[in-house]
């Protein structure tokens, strides 16, 4: 197997490292524990989580053990790290509502019941039951302010503003890291690269609170950029959510075969558990035919099976050829619904209408001189059944769902229609 240090620096997955040599010391001598957090800020991940957390699968198939830490408590701070603004504070049952989300999707990515099976931790157990004067007198007093504001995510913040509560959020994630090693001998935390600050706060609680010959460490994962220098991880519709109500499987499909040719290498690295060979022998796709789009297909295929599962892989697929192909009729209801949903929309009232009538309404053709012309040539669909007389009457049978229709006019143009 090839060396787990050498394969992430492969993947472009290294960024920062608290202590590289050490690190790799420890790593050859014996299998450890290692962590990540995620704060229950939405009752979902979205996928810019996922890339610490697959980072902390790959040690996890080189035998280390991972500790999935959900932020119970420090949900209910926030983390000033990478925002420029103070966050609005969520109620207690907001957050737990959230926790239990992101426990489930947690679940889905990891292996709980093998040797070296994932724990999950929530630092609600041991933060929530803290005092405050325990808070600032074993733990306030490890840290000098000055070595505070020395970081990036507070210095940044000092001219707009940050509240005492985000300023002492560095801290309360240290705390954390001391409380794993000391009680799950977790010796490695995993971040992005904004986590940077609090890894190293937790270091420095555990230089503080034990001998010189303690050894932890910390690494940073770069943040994952897009070659044309867009954000990466949004779509036409805001973020691609792991939760298939809030990102259907079908978008989270489309979202990665979108992917550029320049950025999709960098990707299947980063996302995908291939292996360099297989990786390499894509990149060879992208360079000879980059037309088949090779490497977005396994990108998706890898992805959407890997959040959704094999069955809505194939139904995203599915959805897919059928647009590509024009042949609608392959579709659930349902699935047209998902299929459309970015397609621009007219509302329109439930009445027999006349189709030329009907097409220059819903605004498809511009006149109905245009209409009656599209329609003879044959240019004209309702779900995905030609419409070629003129004298033809659209009516509730041609509703799906009697709610809405997907009418196309020549190859490409699209429009769903909802009847109200
Ligand atoms: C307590 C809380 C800990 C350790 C970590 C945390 C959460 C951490 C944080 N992380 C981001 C989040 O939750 O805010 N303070 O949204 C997010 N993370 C994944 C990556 C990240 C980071 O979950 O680390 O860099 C995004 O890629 O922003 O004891």
């Amino acid at each position: 197997m090839t060396n787990l240090l050498d394969d992430l620096a492969w993947r472009g997955l290294l960024y920062q490292q608290t202590d590289a040599e050490g690190m790799e010391q420890l790593l050859s001598e014996e299998k450890v524990s290692l962590y990540c957090g995620v704060d229950p800020t939405a009752d979902s991940m979205h996928i810019g989580h996922i890339v610490p957390l697959l980072t902390l699968r790959r040690f996890q198939m080189h035998g280390h053990r991972p500790i999935l830490l959900v932020g119970g408590a420090t949900g209910m701070i926030g983390d000033p790290s990478g925002r420029s603004e103070e966050r609005q504070l969520q109620t207690t049952e907001q957050i737990d509502l959230n926790v239990q989300g992101i426990k489930k999707q947690m679940e889905q990515i990891f292996d709980f019941d093998t040797e070296n099976g994932a724990q999950m931790v929530n630092n609600r157990e041991w933060i929530g039951s803290m005092d405050v004067i325990e808070f600032l007198r074993d733990f306030g007093k490890l840290i000098n302010i000055n070595y505070m504001l020395g970081k990036d995510s507070i210095a940044s913040r000092l001219d707009t503003g940050l509240s005492f509560t985000e300023f002492a959020y560095t801290l309360i994630q240290g705390i954390d890291f001391n409380h794993l090693y000391d009680h799950f001998g977790c010796r490695v935390q995993v971040g992005g690269s904004d986590q940077w600050g609090n890894i190293t706060t937790g270091l420095e609680v555990i230089r503080k609170t034990h001998d010189d010959n303690t050894k932890a460490y910390g690494i940073t994962i770069p943040l994952v950029t897009k070659a044309d220098g867009t954000k990466f991880g949004k779509s036409a519709s805001g973020s691609v959510w792991l939760d298939a109500k809030k990102t259907s499987p079908y978008e989270f499909y489309q979202f990665w075969i979108n992917t550029a040719d320049s950025d999709v290498i960098k990707y299947l690295k980063i996302f995908t558990f291939l292996e360099r060979a297989e990786i390499e022998a894509l990149e060879v796709t992208v360079e000879n035919e980059p037309h088949l789009r090779k490497a977005q297909i396994t990108l998706a295929e890898e992805m959407t099976r890997l959040i959704h599962g094999q069955y809505a892989l194939d139904q995203a697929i599915r959805i897919s050829q059928a647009l590509f192909s024009g042949n609608l009729k392959a579709l659930t209801a349902e699935e047209m619904k998902d299929a459309f949903k970015d397609v621009p929309s007219v509302e329109m009232a439930k009445e027999e209408k006349n189709i030329v009538d009907f097409i220059v309404e819903a605004t498809v053709s511009p006149s109905k001189r245009q209409a009656r012309e599209d329609v003879t040539n044959g240019a004209i669909s309702i779900n995905g059944e030609k419409i070629t007389d003129v004298a033809y009457v659209v009516s509730g049978a041609d509703r799906l769902e009697d709610e809405f229709m997907i009418m196309r006019r020549g190859k490409k143009n699209y429009k769903m229609i909802k009847f109200v």
